[in-house]
């Protein structure tokens, strides 16, 4: 049978003749459009129920924990950036195959993430809803306007009455609409999207109030200057003593920072306690200051990695607040919550201890916290790792057990008890650096909180140690500057060094990785001289 003789085959209904770049531009605006509508409506009413943001704190919150270590190892802190925008990639190709169908599933997803966030209130449904309206209503719209262009289904009925019919038939001026109305949807989108990104912000005049009252704060019990010789940054270009603010290392889950002013902050101590405290911000100025230079680290951390800074913190005490509210026996664990759901779980018994100077904290090097380490306020424990007592944007502390609630990182693998390892890191020379041949200087940092440093040694191509020079302490509870220096010549070298605290407790050379409770093993160099 030749294709000549063929029956006419039947009429099929005449099928959309929307071309399919635009079919796809489509899906685009009104995914698009959601997620704009959605931004803006969460800026109005409450920033953590913008859809976008809940659907990126969804993949955050189940993320296995090897994806989880991959992101922070291979993106450092541009995990977070990586991730929205690997979410907008996938996202746009979803849109882009998308049909209406297909728009309403990703608007019930953002739906679902609002709703089991955390954080959930009944008002944050709104935005999703706006969400999933837009979506909705500007495909239907455009799809309408498109086919009623391009012909198809629908071209037949919707055309006739509209008398846009134009002299080289119809199609001429719809498509001037059509494209117009694409091109007003994509810039209105856009401009919802930043507009809510701006709105729901606004912590700045907050934060300059606090720095303005920090300066004005009396009976403040100051940590001591930090003396002449604590370190060797003038000289070798290696880590300063206090890390400047905006260079301290970040960690956190939050897609989105939290942005409570001072005025709305309020902290409820509660649980197992026999009086139960509410404080405002104003009654924790009431408290007496304390300040105190703390040196911070992250479990994560590798051996040698960034992620340790620090600074001087001043605050309250926590071990006093806790007298206060009169802890019952059995209540092992201070359970603290953050404004954005995160959790952690602090051993009670280690705030407890007289000398341990747990803070409930308000300033930083002399200004408010940042709004990125947790304004207005923060917890910070002395010699435990980050994320079983750190808890930034604070907003809740229940006293309970270890066995009634388990806190984030917990849930994921990560240790009940944390304390931080003795650890040490070489900073000069860096790693692969070429120097030149002589007298090459060898520096770097260790610390054993809260014990402090006792001896630093370092060996150079597998020889016997040898005990480097220590720089003046400033308290055990913060890293101590090391230095010393080795006749070489040209070649690859391996420099090595392990740390021995206070009491005479060396450094494992055991390595082990982060997880569960903290990277251990001698930190190693390999430079070349010349
Ligand atoms: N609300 C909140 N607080 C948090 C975290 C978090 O994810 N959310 N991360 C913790 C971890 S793991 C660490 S190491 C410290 C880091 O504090 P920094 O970012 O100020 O250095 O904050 C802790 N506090
Ligand atoms: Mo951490």
């Amino acid at each position: 049978m030749s294709a000549t003789t063929a029956p006419p085959e039947p009429t099929r209904p005449p099928r959309s003749r929307v071309p399919r770049a635009f079919a796809a531009l489509i899906g685009l605006l009104a995914v698009g459009a959601a997620l704009g509508v959605g931004h803006l409506v969460a800026g109005l009413i409450s920033p953590a129920s913008s859809p976008y943001l809940a659907v990126g704190d969804t993949v955050v919150r189940f993320s296995p924990e090897w994806l989880t270590e991959f992101a922070k190892s291979a993106f450092g802190t541009a995990d977070k950036p990586v991730l929205l925008g690997g979410m907008a990639v996938v996202i746009a190709l979803v849109a882009a195959a998308a049909g209406v169908t297909v728009v309403g599933v990703l608007g019930v997803l953002g739906f679902l993430a609002v709703f089991f966030a955390p954080t959930f209130a009944p008002l944050d449904l709104l935005a999703p809803a706006a969400s999933l309206v837009a979506g909705v209503v500007t495909f239907r719209g455009l799809h309408d306007l498109a086919l009623r262009t391009y012909g198809g289904p629908g071209a037949a009925e919707t055309a006739p009455g509209s008398g846009e019919v134009g002299p080289s038939g119809p199609g001429v001026s719809r498509r001037g609409v059509l494209i117009g109305s694409s091109a007003a949807v994509g810039v209105g989108a856009l401009a919802a999207g930043t507009g809510g990104s701006f709105l729901g912000g606004g912590i700045e005049d907050s934060r300059a109030q606090v720095t303005a009252r920090l300066a004005a704060l009396r009976g403040v019990d100051r940590a001591p200057a930090i003396p002449a010789g604590t370190n060797y940054a003038a000289e070798l270009g290696t880590t300063s003593f206090i890390t400047p603010n905006p260079d301290f290392y970040r960690i956190d889950v939050a897609l989105r920072i939290p942005t409570r002013s001072a005025a709305d902050w309020s902290l409820r101590i509660h649980g197992m306690v026999d009086n139960e405290i509410a404080l405002s911000f104003e009654d924790l100025l009431r408290r007496p200051p304390v300040e105190k230079t703390l040196t911070m680290t992250c479990v994560s951390n590798e051996v040698g990695g960034p992620l340790i800074s620090t600074a001087n913190f001043i605050g309250v005490s926590l071990r006093d607040l806790l007298l206060e509210a009169g802890v019952r026996t059995g209540a092992d664990q201070v359970f603290t919550t953050s404004v954005d759901g995160w959790t952690a779980g602090t051993p009670t018994d280690v705030i407890m201890e007289p000398d341990r100077g747990a803070l409930l904290a308000f300033g930083m090097n002399g200004e408010a916290l940042p709004p990125e380490h947790g304004f207005p306020v923060r917890m910070v424990v002395p010699g435990l790792y980050g994320f079983l007592s750190a808890t930034k944007w604070i907003a809740d502390m229940e006293l309970t057990t270890f066995d009634a609630r388990q806190s984030y990182w917990l849930q994921r693998g990560w240790a009940e008890k944390a304390p931080i390892k003795t650890q040490s890191r070489i900073d000069s020379p860096r790693s692969f650096a070429t120097v030149p041949a002589g007298k090459v200087p060898i520096a770097g940092i260790a610390w054993s909180q809260p014990a402090g440093i006792g001896m630093v040694e370092v060996r150079m191509d597998g020889g016997p140690w040898q005990a480097a020079e220590l720089a003046t302490e400033v308290s055990g509870d913060t890293w101590r500057m090391w230095r010393t220096e080795f006749d070489l010549g040209p070649g690859s070298h391996t420099v090595q060094v392990r740390a021995t605290d206070a009491n005479g407790g060396t450094q494992t050379e055991m390595r082990a990785e982060p997880i569960p409770d903290g990277a251990s093993g001698w930190p190693a160099t390999i430079f070349t001289v010349t």
